[in-house]
């Protein structure tokens, strides 16, 4: 590829004289941060022969992000963020009877998130004892006929069972049928808080709840673009593909309101070359920093220019085959679009004209475009604008269901989409009520049940009796942390299945039972032998595991099992539910997950460890549109921001809630935040030294941060501090989950329920 035009100015580089962090992601910082957590948690030759396997077929798939297991593994088939994932399960830390005898739970709530985590591997099922404010052990059998009992007991609708997007597609697939079994599809799961803007909007504009991509893409895109998706911290092995890319003349641009290093330069820490002369690939040709909820804006800038490019050379730019063979709502579409005034968007984006001008020449030069996304478009009010306007600039020119082109939303958790897929979630269509009955006889429930925003509403209203937890850490992860974590007691019954403690077993229920379980390096043996579970990637692509540590305790039992013996001691007897026989062969539950779902997993066990996943297809990629009009669907913008409450007045910003390469999700493995250039704290607000200015606060200021959500309840937090931070005016950002507090339970995605931590109105007081 080459340029048409001369680039106007260099949005790659940064404004003087603003504070930032100038090195390339990868390179000898990814490396120290893997030594470290090594020190920390274990280094012994096991821990090395697991990295060694990691994500290679029969090895073990990385517990961390979602991101592709190529056919063709490196040698070191792993980034810092995998090894530090895996890591920080083979810790040899322990916390089992001892620890809790020790220690109340009043006491431990005054414990950071990290070191609850850092104090070691669950190792024995417990119980509350609120006589005297500690966990106790329990036996599995006592355990599972408590827990049965009190679940019989109680209308099935009361109950919530929660998947935190890890488990194995096997114990995933007999949570939703016992959900199921027992009256209920309350199956909120991870993300409810993530892509559920993807599943339930995507699927409206395409027909495909998941994207269109795959890893075969990125040998034939001639561009690509990023908004809101942070590669270097989330999905680092995604850099290596990046890297081939741009070597072969792929151009990319990126749109985010922070300079993310990843996407700017990476030096590859598996080339020699790269790493002893410290020389870096550029990643992004151009990188703009727009405003949080911008990007409606910036889509409809280019949008516009596409439109332009076509008066100027009627018939050579728009696929018009495409538009009038496969989609609906083009012509609307474009009036909107022509009539969006440029000041307009030039005001919600923060960006220049010739900024969106510049960047669409690049849309225009290439041929096949694929469009990558994250969590910046997901967690807005209108995130399912933000999504609606990416695929119409896609459709524009057939970007969707074409070698090298398509919509790639990038998952965050590693099996978050297979959960998915094998029936977790809270609608009928999730899990077909025909092979229910057929298989076990089963009557599925007709209405829908509740995701995770709903599941809350009801628990603060005091109409959820019960919360199980199939990993995650719900009170922390989810939005309104004080009134969450205030509404946990009032619960008949919670239970966690956890390989860590965590913040959410601090608010126990009036029962409540934290039941720990193997993790995914661990091996799982079971009656019929060492027994391997299955996980799906971004790409739809599936894969079989297969864990080799050898467990932190013998009393541990898988999720699989954990989940069969809790169904076992809950549902009435039924010839046609083996938990006994699913829980010696996951082989037969594999089984029953190809006859329930036999277009995406038909010769599933034969298919298990084939090198680079069998892939399940896509009907949007062979342009076949699963939606209502049987076409895709263009969407005419009807606002230009993704913000539901743009903020007003002199202290008020749009907060945007951020991961450090430290941490996955609520864990926190440590506080460094190194590709950003920020040490030691993590309560800390960034602002544009200018906004600082402005506001009469210097480096270092405490501040107390408030929402400005008027809904009757008070959200606040004293004593951060404020740091200088290449950032757009009009916004801060702050660590999620330390910030969740602020973010409302009603304040989310529209048609999803996705909750709109990039995008929450706050006050910034001194
Ligand atoms: N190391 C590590 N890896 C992880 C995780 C982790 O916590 N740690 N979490 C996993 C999970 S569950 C998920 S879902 C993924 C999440 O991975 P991502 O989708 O990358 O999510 P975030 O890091 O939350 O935010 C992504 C980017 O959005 C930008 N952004 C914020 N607001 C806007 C906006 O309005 N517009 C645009 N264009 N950009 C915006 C932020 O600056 C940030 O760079 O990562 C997964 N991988
Ligand atoms: N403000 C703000 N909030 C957010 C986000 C944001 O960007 N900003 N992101 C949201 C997103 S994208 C997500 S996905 C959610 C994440 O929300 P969750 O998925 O609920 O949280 P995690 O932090 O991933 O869960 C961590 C816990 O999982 C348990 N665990 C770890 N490994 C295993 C295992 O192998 N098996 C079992 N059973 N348990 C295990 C451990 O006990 C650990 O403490 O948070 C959301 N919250
Ligand atoms: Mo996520």
């Amino acid at each position: 590829m080459t340029r048409t035009t001369p680039p106007r100015h260099d949005a790659t580089k940064q404004d003087e004289g603003l504070p930032y962090f100038d090195h390339p992601s990868g390179g000898w910082g990814s490396l120290k941060g893997v030594a470290k957590i090594f020190g920390d948690v274990r280094k012994d030759s096991e821990a090395f022969r697991i990295l060694y396997e990691l994500n290679k077929p029969k090895g073990v798939m990385c517990s961390s992000c979602a991101w592709a297991k190529p056919a063709n593994p490196h040698a070191a088939e792993f980034c810092e963020n995998g090894a530090k994932s895996v890591l920080w399960e083979l810790d040899q830390r322990r916390v089992g009877a001892d620890f809790f005898a020790e220690h109340t739970v009043a006491e431990l709530k005054t414990w950071p998130d990290h070191d609850l985590e850092a104090a070691g591997r669950l190792t024995e099922p417990m119980r509350y004892d609120a006589a005297n404010d500690r966990y106790q052990p329990v036996g599995w059998d006592e355990a599972f006929t408590a827990i049965g009992a009190i679940l019989k007991a109680m209308d099935p609708k009361e109950a919530v069972f929660y998947a935190s997007g890890h488990a194995g597609l096997e114990a995933s697939y007999l949570y939703a049928l016992f959900a199921r079994a027992m009256g209920h599809q309350n199956l909120p799961q991870s993300s409810n808080m993530c892509h559920e803007t993807t599943s339930v909007n995507l699927k409206s504009f395409i027909g495909t709840p998941v994207g269109t991509c795959t890893l075969e893409d990125f040998d034939h895109c001639d561009a690509i673009f990023f908004f809101g998706q942070n590669t270097g911290t989330n999905s680092p092995r995604f850099l290596h593909t990046l890297k081939a890319a741009v070597k072969r003349g792929c151009r990319i641009v990126t749109f985010n309101p922070l300079r993310e290093r990843g996407l700017i330069e990476f030096v590859d820490p598996q080339n020699l070359g790269q790493m002893t002369f410290g020389k870096a690939t550029r990643i992004s040709e151009q990188y703009y920093q727009l405003r949080p909820g911008g990007d409606i804006a910036v889509l409809a800038g280019m949008m516009k220019c596409v439109l332009a490019a076509e008066d100027a050379a009627p018939g050579s730019v728009l696929d018009r085959d495409f538009i009038d063979t496969h989609t609906t709502g083009f012509a609307e579409t474009e009036s909107a679009v022509r009539a969006a005034r440029w000041e307009e968007i030039e005001r919600h984006s923060g960006l220049t004209r010739a900024m969106i001008e510049e960047a669409a020449e690049v849309y225009l030069s290439a041929k096949n475009v694929i469009g990558i996304y994250g969590m910046g478009m997901t967690q807005h009010v209108n995130g399912w604008l933000n999504l609606g306007m990416y695929c119409n600039l896609l459709m524009m020119r057939g970007n969707i269901g074409r070698l090298g082109a398509g919509i790639s939303p990038v998952r965050g958790h590693s099996n978050v989409q297979g959960q998915r897929t094998v029936g977790i979630g809270e609608k009928s269509a999730h899990m077909p009520a025909e092979k229910l009955r057929e298989l076990f006889g089963i009557e599925a429930p007709k209405e829908d049940g509740m995701n995770a925003v709903m599941a809350f509403e009801a628990l603060l209203e005091g109409r959820v009796k019960a919360l199980i937890s199939l990993g995650g850490n719900l009170v922390r992860a989810m939005p309104d942390r004080e009134r969450i974590e205030a509404a946990y007691p009032q619960l008949d019954l919670s239970v966690s299945i956890a390989t860590k403690l965590n913040r959410s077993h601090l608010a126990p229920g009036k029962a409540a039972y934290i039941l720990p379980c193997l993790g995914r390096a661990d091996a799982d043996m079971q009656a019929n032998g060492r027994q391997a579970t299955s996980m799906e990637d971004t790409f739809s692509h599936i894969y079989g595991s297969i864990g080799a540590a050898t467990p932190p305790s013998p009393h541990l039992r898988s999720e699989t099992a954990i989940v069969a013996g809790l169904a076992k001691a809950t549902l009435p007897a039924n010839d046609r539910l083996d938990w006994d026989g699913w829980t010696a062969d996951y082989g037969k539950v594999r089984d029953l997950i190809a006859e329930t779902f036999p277009d995406d997993f038909a010769d599933f066990n034969a298919r298990l460890h084939q090198p680079g996943g069998f892939y399940r297809g896509n009907p949007a990629r062979e342009r076949t549109w699963k939606t209502e009009s049987g076409k895709a669907v263009f969407t005419p913008p009807e606002t230009l921001s993704a913000l539901g409450q743009a903020p007003e007045g002199e202290r008020e910003m749009t907060l945007i809630t951020l991961r450090s390469n430290d941490q996955f999700n609520t864990t926190i493995y440590g506080y460094s935040d190194r590709l950003r250039g920020l040490e030691g704290d993590r309560m800390i607000v960034l602002i544009h030294p200018q906004e600082m200015a402005r506001l009469g606060l210097v480096e270092g200021a405490k501040v107390a941060l408030s929402c400005a959500v008027q809904d009757g309840v008070k959200r606040r937090i004293d004593d951060l501090r404020v740091t200088g931070y290449d950032l757009p005016m009009g916004c801060i950002a702050g660590y999620y989950p330390e910030l969740n507090p602020l973010v409302p339970l009603g304040y989310h995605e529209k048609n999803s329920k996705t909750p709109a931590y990039k995008g929450t109105p706050v006050i910034v007081e001194p």
